[in-house]
């Protein structure tokens, strides 16, 4: 890794250009087959992300769960986890398990993700490992408990960040993007992949 913060590991640019654009091409086809959809909060008032997912499960959200499902909110199954996105977590994982879930988040215009704990996944000994793509994020991470000092980062293009050990249950969120400094995306914005053992 280029970088440590808080027992989380980030790759600076371990993907060039070529390898990002071909990651964005298979994106297309599972967006394609499995369209992004806004989750609903508890709250009910839909997340400011959009999302899709990838692998046996995918994440789904309505007004009385967050949860993994075997389906896409339409009934389909969700398209498999493309090989682009596979070799990344056989580099930088260290884990003999392979990914279940590649969750896709996209942020578009003043999208952000509040500070949370991943934690619907059954093996917290797996580690996350997160892609940024197109316009920079601003990354926040913090504690095991909610609230305390946090401490910030921007995520770029062709970043890759691992969440494994301790740092696998902080409380992390993304703030803001920086709309319009990544011309990798049609349309802009943001899009990030977590790859997660689910079981
Ligand atoms: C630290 N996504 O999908 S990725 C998420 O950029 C999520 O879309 C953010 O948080 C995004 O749940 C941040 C970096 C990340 C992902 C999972 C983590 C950091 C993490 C799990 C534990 C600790
Ligand atoms: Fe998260």
């Amino acid at each position: 890794p280029t970088l440590a913060l808080r027992g989380v590991q980030v790759w600076q640019g371990l993907l060039d250009r070529p390898d990002q654009e071909a990651i964005v091409r298979d994106i297309r086809a599972i967006v394609a087959a499995a369209p992004l959809f806004s989750p609903m909060t508890p709250y009910g008032k839909p997340m400011s992300v959009q999302m899709t997912s990838a692998g046996r499960f995918g994440w789904v959200s309505d007004r009385s769960s967050y949860r993994y499902s075997e389906t896409h909110p339409s009934g389909v199954a969700w398209p498999p986890i493309p090989k682009s996105i596979l070799d990344i977590w056989g580099k930088v994982s260290g884990s003999d398990r392979v990914p279940e879930c590649c969750l896709i988040n996209l942020y578009r215009d003043t999208a952000k993700m509040g500070m949370h704990q991943d934690r619907d996944e059954a093996e917290f000994a797996e580690p996350v490992v997160s892609v940024s793509l197109g316009d920079e994020g601003l990354f926040r991470i913090g504690n095991l408990t909610r609230g305390g000092k946090t401490e910030s980062l921007w995520l770029k293009s062709g970043d890759v960040v691992v969440m494994g050990g301790d740092a696998r249950l902080v409380y992390h969120g993304i703030d803001k993007t920086r709309v319009g400094s990544s011309s990798l995306l049609n349309g802009g914005g943001r899009i990030n992949l977590t790859m997660r053992v689910v079981t």
